[in-house]
């Protein structure tokens, strides 16, 4: 992949990420489309919206349809019809996560499918081959998760064998791209080491130190600490991370924690909250959230956010949304999704246009005012 950093502010990047498949203009929000597609849309919409790059999900990919079959539709790109780039998670996370009892050992991690129970095994090499199958731009490294709060032993372990299994990963890589697979895909390695900075240090320089990785990502974090205990631990990694690589920060945000870590220097996030809050009725706007269900946007004619120019906005009203939701209508997690996706693209697009112009304090400044913090 090809790197650039355009322009800074303080600590925060503004830079363009060129892929097999697409330029991606950071800082950037990564829509998550779990089951090679993004819930409620589909690669057409996702290009309206703009989005050059979207989050698929080995684990889920891997156990249905399987990614023998994906590969014969062409990978990620064939199948969904979306051709901008994808950013496939490992499967780590999701094995820790979403199957009953997962088992992490030296070598991988033996997990119970969450759909029928069976048995399977992930190890560093696996995964990669997975994701080879399923030809996305950007591999993810298999890596230890551990629950928080946990102790200094386990947190130690989880990121000795996060290391290993890199080691394991770019190793593999690199012999399977001198046979020719996946020599237009990337590979991110994974920090972890909880809130605790003697153990972030050792994973970031232990990870940074293999230097054939395209890009390094903060796992293990958004996973219930406290907001302020996240964004100490992103400022105090980040300083151990290379300038001159993309920093991906998973799982995170709000439209508040976006801002506070694009400002301790990350380039690339991914979350459910856009997708899964339009489903659950919540919606984004420049002024706060709102709830659509509110009894109050019954008869109410404004667009959800008349500064909004989704086409959610430019065509319908709040009356119209409530009633749809409220109906359990199809068309609701559409209209809500589209609007959801366009608020967190349009963020980020502010956002990067406020590093270029060098106004990074006044364009946050303005983001807290709206709000109503100050
Ligand atoms: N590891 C992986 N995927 C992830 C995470 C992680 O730590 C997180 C943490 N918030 C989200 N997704 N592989
Ligand atoms: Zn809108």
């Amino acid at each position: 992949m090809q790197f650039n950093i355009d322009a800074t502010s303080n600590k925060a990047r503004a830079c363009t990420i060129k892929t097999a498949h697409s330029t991606i203009e950071t800082p950037v929000f990564m829509p998550v489309g779990t089951q090679a597609t993004v819930k409620a849309l589909d690669a057409n919409d996702m290009l309206s919206l703009g989005a050059k790059i979207i989050l698929g999900n080995t684990y889920h990919l891997y156990l249905r349809p399987g990614s023998k079959l994906i590969k014969k539709f062409g990978g990620l790109h064939g199948f969904s019809k979306f051709p901008n780039s994808f950013l496939t998670d490992s499967g780590g996370f999701q094995a820790f996560s979403l199957s009953d009892n997962s088992k992490p050992d030296e070598n991988g991690i033996m997990f119970k499918s969450h759909i029928d129970g069976s048995k399977h095994y992930f190890t560093p090499q696996s995964v990669l081959d997975t994701q080879y199958d399923l030809g996305s731009d950007i591999m993810m490294i298999l890596d230890d998760l551990v629950a928080l709060p946990n102790t200094k032993e386990r947190i130690q372990k989880s990121i000795e064998r996060t290391t290993k299994w890199a080691k394991e990963a770019i190793e593999y890589h690199k012999s399977q791209q001198e046979k020719g697979i996946g020599v237009n895909q990337n590979i991110f390695a994974i920090i972890q080491g909880g809130t605790d900075k003697e153990f972030r240090k050792m994973s970031a320089e232990q990870l940074c130190a293999l230097e054939d990785f395209d890009g390094f990502a903060i796992g293990g974090l958004s996973v219930g600490e406290p907001n302020q205990d996240m964004y100490d631990t992103v400022e105090w990694t980040t300083q151990f991370m290379p300038e001159n690589k993309p920093r991906y920060l998973m799982g995170v945000g709000t439209p508040e924690d976006l801002i506070e870590n694009i400002e301790r220097g990350v380039d690339m996030f991914d979350c459910v909250m856009p997708t899964r809050n339009a489903r659950n009725g919540t919606l984004f706007t420049s002024f706060g959230r709102v709830n659509i269900k509110k009894a109050s946007f019954k008869e109410d004619e404004k667009p959800i956010d008349e500064e909004c120019s989704c086409y959610t906005c430019q065509n319908f009203t709040r009356a119209y949304m409530n009633h749809l939701f409220r109906a359990g209508e199809i068309t609701y997690f559409r209209l809500a999704s589209l609007h959801n996706i366009h608020y967190y693209l349009n963020l980020m697009k502010q956002a990067r246009a406020a590093i270029l112009a060098n106004k990074w304090d006044e364009f946050k400044k303005e983001f807290y005012l709206k709000r109503g913090v100050n």
